[in-house]
């Protein structure tokens, strides 16, 4: 409860800052675009990690003023590396995606920075939709307007398939526990196989997250995987750091 207090100052007088992890092509090496993710400065913790906060800002309902906060923030960073051709990923919540307006919200942002819709893809986990047809509603409108959408941490939570029939998707993120053992337990190696051939049977971009050896690279590629992410590549960094990453490569 003192922390939800506290979020609230944290939003207001900006101590949300957004750092970004390369999303890369694994043919190549290149930097096909970022991901944004959210941090908090604590004047007094220092730093408070997402997962102990996302969960707080959920249930408190700042979600929705912390991810106006990321969604302009990282479009607007985005336009200002528009020449460097990146795309950027931005995760949302259930809870955002249930705000009425939010489309629209979206499409404001989009256009205040003169960024092109099909360069934005919006991640959403299988939780945040399931059943939900506000929901489900609000990404067949982001998909409309042009934006991508990503299912993320594909295959952890209770994977309905159903859901690539009733949502839009163009990008599967394959969970980094799958990827963890996928060059030597047999059972992560499989599921990352379906899940490689299912996106490219259903036309999706498809992404490995949390690649950390040149193995899991080299053997996730093979499988199909055209993206990747991970700290092989490079962990989220500060937009001065990703400029550096953008001049240098990975
Ligand atoms: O880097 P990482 O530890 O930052 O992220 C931890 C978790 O927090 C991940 O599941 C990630 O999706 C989530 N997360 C990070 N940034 C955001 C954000 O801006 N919005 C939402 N909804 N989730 C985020
Ligand atoms: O749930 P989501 O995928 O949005 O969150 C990404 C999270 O995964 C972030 O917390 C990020 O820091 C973390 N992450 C990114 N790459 C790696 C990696 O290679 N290994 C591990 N263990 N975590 C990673
Ligand atoms: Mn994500
Ligand atoms: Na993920």
């Amino acid at each position: 409860a003192e922390l939800a207090g506290q979020l609230r100052e944290a939003i207001d007088e900006g101590q949300l800052h957004l750092v970004y992890q390369p999303v890369v092509r694994l043919g190549t090496g290149e930097i096909a675009g970022c991901e944004a993710l959210v941090r908090w400065r604590h004047p007094v913790r220092g730093q408070v990690h997402p997962t102990d906060f996302i969960p707080i800002a959920e249930s408190s309902g700042l979600i929705v003023p912390l991810g106006r906060f990321v969604l302009r923030e990282s479009v607007r960073q985005a336009a200002r590396w528009r020449k460097h051709d990146l795309r950027m990923n931005v995760n949302v919540a259930g809870r955002q995606l249930r705000e009425p307006g939010f489309v629209n919200e979206v499409a404001a942002v989009l256009t205040t920075s003169h960024y092109p819709p099909e360069l934005l893809t919006i991640e959403v986990t299988e939780t945040a939709v399931l059943s939900d047809d506000e929901a489900i509603e609000a990404l067949h409108g982001l998909r409309a307007i042009g934006v991508n959408l990503a299912l993320d941490d594909f295959g952890t939570a209770a994977s309905s398939l159903g859901l690539l029939l009733t949502c839009p998707m163009t990008t599967l993120k394959l969970d980094r526990s799958f990827v963890e053992g996928v060059t030597t337990v047999t059972r992560q190696a499989a599921v990352a196989t379906a899940v490689a051939q299912m996106a490219n049977a259903l036309d999706l971009n498809a992404v490995a997250e949390g690649i950390e050896t040149p193995e899991q690279a080299r053997l996730l590629r093979g499988l199909g995987y055209e993206f990747g992410q991970g700290f092989l590549f490079s962990r989220p960094l500060t937009p001065a750091d990703f400029e550096e990453l953008l001049l240098n490569g990975v």
